[in-house]
């Protein structure tokens, strides 16, 4: 059962689930916590996203399978409402301590078959060096559009990385291979990690805290912390692997300004909390 519900938002993480995540720097939540409306409504968009050829989709080293689009909570309202599912906002705000907005968003598809991969990294290294956040007070929700298996290309993470702080601050330069010609800021955005972190470190790490490929079915939801190191193999199977990550930031974490911001889709620049949907009249709890 949720904890007391707060008179502005609720709170629906109990504190086993709360001190779990503080422990491994990721928590799986089964499909029901959010209403099955919310797969359903993402799910509908996505041959209209994948369709978009637009400057926030981003294309695998093969030119031709789409690996990201960013920026949907801004450019699609069913998507903004997802990020303002009561349930998962309330338990972002636990994780966060306070009022959260959207740093960014995006769908990564790990298409069947040519899925590439993502190198060990972190992800906060990026919002620090490329958009001026200042803290790691930021939580990842990835809610899983399709069914995540040991085939399809899962996320691994070494549980309690989130506690060794930022591991690695070396930039690689130059611009990936393949992406020569693409704007500066797709150079984070690749299968080809920028902020690489020593395999010395991955392995130490791995070899004492462990390695965890959370799997769920279809509506599953992932919080993980923006420091845990995680990576993901390429999809050979024939089945595809796509998430919906938001990435909530806390609105008293918000960048103090760098000399070159990337675009809005992919650190956006609306910093206002958001509020939970609420039952309406008509349409009852949020899909
Ligand atoms: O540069 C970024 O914002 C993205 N890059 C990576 C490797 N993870 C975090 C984020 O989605
Ligand atoms: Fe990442």
């Amino acid at each position: 059962m949720p904890e007391k519900m707060s008179t502005m938002h609720i709170r629906p993480l109990t504190s086993l689930l709360f001190e779990r995540y503080q422990r491994d720097g990721f928590l799986l939540l089964p499909p029901d916590f959010l209403s099955s409306g919310v797969l359903q409504d993402a799910i509908a968009l996505m041959p209209e996203i994948l369709r978009s050829d637009d400057p926030s989709r981003v294309l695998e080293r093969d030119n031709a399978t789409v690996r990201s689009v960013y920026g949907l909570h801004r450019t699609y309202p069913q998507v903004h409402a997802i990020t303002r599912h009561p349930l998962l906002l309330g338990a972002v705000e636990q994780l966060v301590g306070g009022g959260v907005y959207v740093h960014q968003s995006k769908i990564n598809f790990k298409a069947p078959f040519s899925g590439d991969q993502w190198e060990w990294h972190q992800d906060f290294v990026y919002w620090l060096q490329n958009d001026g956040i200042p803290k790691p007070d930021l939580v990842n929700a990835s809610i899983f559009l399709d069914e995540v298996t040991e085939f399809n290309g899962p996320l691994t993470f070494i549980p309690g990385s989130h506690r060794r702080g930022v591991l690695s601050g070396k930039l690689a330069d130059g611009m990936p291979a393949g992406y020569e010609d693409a704007p500066a800021w797709v150079s984070t955005l690749t299968a080809e990690e920028k902020f690489n972190v020593d395999t010395s470190v991955i392995d130490d790490l791995a070899r004492t805290n462990g390695l965890v490929s959370p799997k769920g079915p279809a509506g599953s939801v992932l919080l993980f912390h923006p420091n845990l190191l995680h990576a993901s193999a390429p999809n050979l199977s024939p089945f595809r692997r796509t998430v919906l990550i938001l990435v909530y930031n806390s609105v008293a974490n918000t960048s103090g300004g760098v000399a070159n911001p990337r675009p809005p889709f992919l650190a956006d620049p609306d910093v206002r909390a958001l509020r939970p949907l609420v039952p309406t009249a008509t349409e009852g709890m949020p899909r």
